[in-house]
């Protein structure tokens, strides 16, 4: 395929409710919108960086940027056999993959509707649902929390993942066992604690948790590996986890006994499929994290997660936990027993409402070849 366009749209869109972590609150969500036009077709995909360089030290702006100044000309004009092309033309950039996730998973839709396949098809998915768990982020109170448990646990979803920091941890996990029993439930601290807090993340290990994902810092592997030999909870692993090469690492020194896959982290849906089979390789099971996307970006997500070592519920709820409406017709939808559909039309094989897409839309650039 060839790249022959390129179109950049900042979307803004407010969250039904807030969405609170380690490191901050937020009510809407901000995000470049990419579409890429080659032979006729149309390839679309979501930047998952945000408007603050909290979770990664990517933003809006940056990924505006680099994509604008200097993933463009690298792929514009350019033809392009297999979408795994597309992330090592980009490598004399360093660093920005949430941008470069961004061009390159637009490709992989671009290929993919150019033959006709659904977008699983070429990544090479073998499930046609995948398993779905909701991430509840930190509330103002237990009984709020526990109202959302309730409610998540109702609508079928096969695990809660809870975000703690320190002051909203321990009792917080009790409260949750206390009143919801042996839920499948784990913990994620978005770095927010060191190595000096082992001891009091050890008081976790009672509660018999499915995992607690990123307790230390995010460029960390080495204190990770030091902590999940004093703990018996398997730690995985989000942040950390940005390449290949970090991945075989901390598998290597035994960081993690779980990897959290997220594309915009790990520069596109190559790279993913890559640590998805090296996970695989070594025995750790994966699942598919969430970013707060619109449909759009959830999709890909759905795409990605139906191949095999996917073997845990991912952060990939309905569309209707975030944003109603959503920018595609239907919405995600999750079945009572917790299921995603994976879309069968080609590409990401969504149907994008170009009319919600234009009045959310409020910056927007466009280049050729
Ligand atoms: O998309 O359902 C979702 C959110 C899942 O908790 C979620 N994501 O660290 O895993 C994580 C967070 C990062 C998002 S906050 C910017
Ligand atoms: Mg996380």
């Amino acid at each position: 395929m060839r790249i022959e366009r390129l179109r950049l749209r900042l979307i803004r869109l407010p969250l039904v409710a807030f969405f609170e972590t380690s490191f901050g609150r937020v009510y809407d969500k901000t995000f470049v919108l990419v579409t890429l036009e080659g032979e006729g077709v149309e390839g679309l995909s979501e930047c998952v960086a945000d408007v603050d360089p909290y979770y990664s030290s990517e933003t809006n702006t940056t990924a505006w940027h680099v994509i604008k100044e200097f993933l463009a000309p690298l792929v514009l004009g350019r033809t392009f056999k297999d979408p795994r092309h597309v992330f090592p033309a980009l490598a004399r950039v360093r660093g920005h993959n949430m941008a470069k996730a961004a061009i390159e998973m637009a490709c992989w839709d671009l290929a993919a509707r150019g033959q006709n396949v659904p977008l699983s098809r070429l990544l090479g998915g073998t499930r046609d649902a995948i398993p779905s768990g909701v991430s509840i982020g930190i509330q103002d109170s237990h009984e709020q929390l526990a109202q959302r448990i309730e409610t998540e646990l109702a609508a079928g979803y096969r695990r809660i993942k809870i975000k703690i920091k320190p002051g909203w941890d321990i009792g917080v996990v009790e409260m949750v066992r206390a009143r919801f029993g042996s839920i499948p439930l784990m913990v994620d601290a978005n770095a927010a604690y060191t190595l000096g807090d082992a001891a009091h993340l050890a008081a976790l290990d009672r509660f018999g948790l499915m995992m607690i994902e990123q307790p230390l810092e995010y460029d960390d592997i080495r204190d990770h590996a030091e902590l999940q030999r004093r703990l018996d909870t398997p730690i995985c692993l989000d942040e950390s986890i940005h390449s290949v090469r970090a991945a075989e690492e901390a598998l290597a020194l035994g960081a993690c006994r779980i990897i959290n896959i997220k594309p915009g982290r790990l520069g596109g849906h190559g790279e993913s499929v890559r640590v998805h089979d090296v996970s695989a390789t070594n025995g750790i099971p994966v699942w598919h994290g969430g970013m707060l996307e619109s449909g759009i970006g959830r999709t890909h997500n759905i795409h990605l997660a139906s191949l095999p070592n996917f073997s845990l519920p991912g952060d990939i709820a309905a569309s209707k936990r975030y944003f109603v409406p959503d920018l595609i017709e239907p919405p995600i939808e999750v079945d009572p027993d917790g299921m995603v559909r994976v879309p069968t039309g080609p590409g990401i094989g969504v149907n994008v409402d170009w009319d919600r897409v234009a009045a959310a839309t409020v910056e927007h650039y466009e280049v050729k070849a």
